[in-house]
């Protein structure tokens, strides 16, 4: 039974197939949503006696919630080991679906890069409405972010590290290799809409890190994107920073352009997992998942 304790993933929303949902038009999440404070606290303490009383079964009936009782184990981290060989039966090899969308995204990438967090870029539309443009997922290399991270925050809980100032601005800024996966949802995308997001989201950014415009760096990447590139629904685009602050545009498994810029990385993780990211919930299941990487010694 106690097999092996291969590390859980976390994602806070439930893992249903595409189309199985049915409040894909609206926002509104039927499922609460657990946050970090002293009332979620209590309640995960109160599900772990259940867990631990039940053992393994609780769990495993549970499927829908793998966030809330591998969230007692980081908040709480010296509970059983029962624990922790109960929570590994809901894993990380499985594919995590972005909700909304439906979009799907495997657990690990190439050999080496793990899945975070997963959330959907919208852009409103001069206010009038909001279009979801596309599906991401967020994927690190699990032994970089030990390598950079451990010996700063590796005694931190998740808990302290959510609320760390530091932590969130390392995690970006470490020489830490990470993708960032998009399929394209919206189905009449062009170049020149692409342009002008980019424009707006990626230069708000160089501007804010670097307190200049940057427009040398910003048309370097622009410059990437040719005319003749069509970017129709379900294309695959990965933002790959690779050793040494490159950044490598890969469209559809075919390298596009790399770039070398620490600031240009910078900018680009921030839209997904900085202050004000695109998606909260992306963001959430990427601290946490960190801080998990970060437990496993
Ligand atoms: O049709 O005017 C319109 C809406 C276009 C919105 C485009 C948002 C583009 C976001 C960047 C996508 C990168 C792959
Ligand atoms: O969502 O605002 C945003 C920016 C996302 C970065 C998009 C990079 C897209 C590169 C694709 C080029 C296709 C020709």
């Amino acid at each position: 039974m106690m097999m092996s304790l291969r590390f859980p993933f976390l994602f806070s929303q439930p893992t249903n197939l595409p189309g199985s949902g049915s409040s894909s038009q609206n926002n509104n999440r039927t499922t609460p949503r657990p946050r970090f404070s002293a009332a979620f606290a209590a309640a995960t303490a109160a599900s772990i006696g259940a867990a631990a009383a039940a053992g393994v079964a609780v769990v495993s009936q549970n499927p829908n919630h793998p966030f809330f009782q591998h969230a007692a184990n980081l908040l709480l981290p010296n509970s059983s080991s029962l624990l922790w060989a109960s929570v590994s039966l809901a894993d990380g090899s499985a594919p995590v679906v972005e909700p909304k969308s439906g979009v799907s995204f495997p657990a690990v990438l190439g050999s080496s890069l793990t899945l975070l967090g997963v959330g959907l870029r919208k852009k409103s539309i001069l206010g009038l409405k909001n279009i979801d443009v596309y599906a991401f997922g967020v994927y690190a290399n699990g032994d970089d972010v030990k390598k950079f991270l451990s010996e700063k925050y590796g005694n931190l809980s998740a808990f302290e590290l959510k609320n760390s100032k530091d932590f969130n601005n390392d995690l970006m800024e470490a020489d830490i290799s990470m993708t960032v996966r998009l399929q394209i949802v919206y189905s009449k995308l062009s170049i020149k809409s692409i342009r002008s997001a980019y424009e707006e989201s990626v230069g708000s950014r160089l501007q804010k890190f670097s307190g200049s415009d940057n427009k040398e760096l910003l048309q370097r990447f622009t410059s990437q994107f040719k005319d003749e590139y069509k970017l129709p629904r379900g294309s695959l685009v990965e933002l790959s920073k690779e050793p040494g602050y490159v950044l490598k545009t890969i469209i559809d498994g075919k390298e596009i352009g790399s770039i070398e810029s620490k600031l240009l990385c910078r900018s680009i993780l921030d839209l997904y997992i900085g202050e004000d990211p695109f998606d909260r919930r992306a963001k959430d299941d990427v601290d946490l998942n960190v801080a998990s990487l970060l437990q496993q010694k």
